[in-house]
């Protein structure tokens, strides 16, 4: 299987190696490095076809980029079955044992292409299945929820979010009126709005995020029974976060910093891992709970419906040319593969449109499936044909069904007795309305559900993203009509906002807000359904299984001129047997010379690095103290390592650096002569961050 498809994309990969250069039409380059003129100091000539052909090429480089998600990475990897699932579906890619060929891209939603990684934004976690069958394509987010729940306020949410159309700014930030004031008018969005205002919107690395289907699907089995699904990606390195004021500073320090994360892990072979997880609930439990599950602002706590794991995703591969590949990568939800079904969710039957008519324009024709990422492994048959930068060559001269001049190819399924994709008979009944459920109607018990369910840690983030979003509003109607919206999730949560924004947060809901909200539902509000759980442990971040491991964790050996190679490699060696990376700073890069004697490389200097950029710090014995303490930019590392509440760990010479910083000792804090310097340094990492030093002690970096 993983042969078959590599086979594939090996026919059209170019290897340029020992080749000479050519025109696109395989003319032989004699000089790339002059045009044609007219003597040497003449002008240009017009018949210079060898510069035409390359720049007629080059002026076309670019293609639109995607009017969301326009910023992605990508990889290439494999998906392993390992449940049978087939009392509910005859997917075959989810056969167990069944390994599948994938491409996955990751993605911001709000900036453009060039934009920073670390903007607080969702995180696209759009996934390609390339089975038997054909293509599969779960296209979802690192949050479970979305902002509306109808497909035709999508276009208005986009703009909203988007750069203002006048001056375009900001880039890649929800911080801004036009989104608030869109936001603070749409009651349903609450639930969206205290994700994203969480510490998911600024995930540490792409490997270490949640991804959802959102939606609930359906799976069908091999008697035509329907079952409903929600889809989990659950990461093997557990789901970590940034602080924000550490994601502005990555943001202008390397602002490629997770597509690089990314690449250097797949490059080094820590192949990130996730598990694929499914709620299952039967048909007849469709309307059994508090909330619809066909409203995509809704969860289905896992104390409801536990998510039972049933395959494991690995990505092993990076791109070989980003834009043939992951630029290229048209993905769609509407693509489902036989055993798997859309719902009647209205935003998700809105999407099944917006993809396919995305890809048409993006990729310039109807002919984007024959590129090689978006390739099915099992070929495709039909009798479609011609259309602009058509590839195949179908042979014979029949385009049209049924015939018989070719013996009826290519036939479809049920003349032959074979199983294709079958719609799941679900009876369907009603008039045609313009019109939305009283069930999609309550819009904050779920807010309220997951403000409940974070840490004190987790909650104090939300109010200071809230804070910091609504103070960059320049308009006070807006602010006031957020903090009404966020009173009816929380008072505690308002007030706190609210003292930030110098409001006193309104008991009721502005009249604009109830406008626009009566236009869905005339009685508005509606008092809430009884909601079964008030807290659920899955959606705090703090409780993630996989949390403890410092594999893949980038720790910053603090070093200069003369620093003690026992010192370093004491830690370096226990560090790396756990799959962490140590990596030398300097102040400058190439050699430094050891105490012992002898020297060692270092590729990084304080000149070209940021604390921000990494986990963990340790600083070393040795001469190199001497210069340390001499050196701004080395107590920046240290005390802004400190104030984003990573661990921090000090051989015994080296521990007087401590004094000359904002550093005071907490359990983060590991000091050789007082502490287990190995084990109390690696047990630190693995919490990820000591969150609570953000409460006892703001320090300045
Ligand atoms: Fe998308 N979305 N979306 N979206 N979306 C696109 O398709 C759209 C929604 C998501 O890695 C576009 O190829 C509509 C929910 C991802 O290439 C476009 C609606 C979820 C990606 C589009 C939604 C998503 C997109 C832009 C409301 C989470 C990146 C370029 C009805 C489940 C895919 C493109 C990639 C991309 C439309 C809502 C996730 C315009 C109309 C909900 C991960 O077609």
């Amino acid at each position: 299987m993983k042969n078959q498809k590599e086979d594939h994309f090996n026919q059209n990969r170019v290897d340029n190696n020992g080749r000479v250069m050519t025109t696109n039409d395989g003319v032989p380059v004699y000089d790339n490095n002059n045009t044609l003129k007219a003597g040497e100091r003449g002008p240009s000539l017009q018949q210079d076809h060898i510069f035409f052909d390359k720049l007629m090429h080059f002026d076309r480089e670019r293609i639109p980029e995607r009017v969301v998600h326009a910023r992605g990475s990508g990889a290439h990897g494999i998906f392993e079955a390992t449940a049978d699932l087939s009392a509910y579906t005859t997917a075959a890619f989810l056969k167990k044992g069944t390994v599948t060929p994938v491409f996955t891209r990751f993605s911001t939603v709000a900036g453009f292409k060039g934009s920073t990684d670390l903007a607080r934004d969702v995180r696209g976690f759009s996934v390609k299945f390339y089975t038997e069958e054909g293509n599969y394509d779960l296209v979802g987010n690192n949050i479970p929820v979305f902002f509306i729940q109808d497909a035709m306020n999508f276009p208005d949410l986009v703009h909203a979010v988007k750069p203002e159309p006048d001056r375009e700014m900001p880039q890649a930030a929800s911080a801004h009126d036009t989104f608030w004031d869109f936001i603070s008018l749409m009651p349903e969005a609450a639930h969206m709005t205290m994700w994203v205002m969480s510490d998911r919107a600024i995930p540490r690395s792409l490997r270490m995020m949640e991804g959802f289907g959102v939606h609930t699907f359906k799976l069908v089995n091999g008697k035509g029974k329907g079952t409903f699904v929600k889809f989990h990606w659950k990461p093997r390195l557990g789901v970590h976060s940034v602080a924000w004021n550490e994601a502005q500073k990555i943001s202008g320090f390397d602002s490629d910093f997770h597509r690089k994360d990314l690449w250097e892990a797949i490059e080094s072979g820590d192949f990130p891992q996730w598990d694929l997880g499914v709620q299952l609930i039967p048909e007849e439990d469709e309307m059994k709970f508090s909330f619809d599950i066909l409203d995509a602002t809704k969860i289905v706590p896992e104390e409801l419906v536990p998510v039972q794991i049933i395959g494991t995703m690995t990505l092993n591969r990076n791109p070989d040319n980003f834009f043939a590949e992951t630029e290229q990568a048209a993905f769609d939800p509407g693509r489902v593969v036989p055993g798997i079904d859309l719902s009647d969710d209205p935003l998700l039957q809105g999407r099944i449109f917006s993809y396919m008519d995305t890809q048409n324009y993006r990729l310039g024709g109807p002919n984007f499936h024959e590129l090689p990422i978006n390739r099915p492994v099992n070929g495709k048959h039909n009798n479609q044909k011609d259309g602009f930068a058509r590839t195949d060559i179908p042979k014979g001269g029949v385009s049209y069904f049924p015939n018989s001049k070719a013996g009826g190819c290519p036939y479809h399924a049920m003349l032959n007795g074979e199983t294709g994709f079958q719609s799941h008979r679900q009876p369907v009944n009603g008039q045609k309305v313009r019109a939305r459920s009283v069930s999609f109607a309550d819009h904050f018990t779920q807010a309220r559900l997951f403000f409940n369910s974070q840490s004190l840690e987790e909650q104090e983030h939300i109010i200071s993203a809230l804070s910091f979003e609504l103070s960059k509003v320049g308009n006070a109607d807006i602010r006031r009509r957020e903090l009404a919206i966020l009173n009816q999730i929380d008072p505690r949560l308002a007030q706190k906002v609210g003292d930030n924004l110098g409001l006193v947060p309104p008991r009721e809901l502005d009249a604009l807000t109830l406008k626009f909200a009566r236009n869905n539902h005339p009685d508005y509000p509606i008092p809430a359904p009884r909601p079964e759980v008030e807290k659920s442990a899955a959606l705090s971040m703090k409780v993630k299984p996989g949390g403890g491991t410092i594999q893949t964790r980038k720790v910053a050996f603090l070093v200069d001129d003369g620093v003690s190679k026992a010192s370093v490699d004491l830690l370096k060696n226990q560090l790396e047997q756990e799959g962490a990376r140590a990596v030398l700073i300097a102040s400058h890069v190439g050699k430094i010379k050891y105490r012992e004697g002898g020297e060692t490389e270092v590729a990084h200097s304080y000149l070209t690095e940021a604390s921000v950029c990494y986990d963990a710090f340790y600083t070393p014995d040795g001469d190199s103290v001497k210069k340390l303490e001499a050196n701004p930019d080395y107590l920046q590392f240290i005390n802004e390592g400190y104030r984003h509440c990573k661990a921090l760990a000090f051989a015994k010479g080296a521990e007087m650096l401590a004094q000359k910083s904002f550093i005071k000792k907490d359990k983060g804090v590991i000091f050789e002569s007082a502490d287990d310097l190995v084990k109390d340094f690696t047990g630190a990492m693995k919490q990820h961050r000591i969150w609570e030093r953000e409460k006892a002690r703001k320090v300045p970096a």
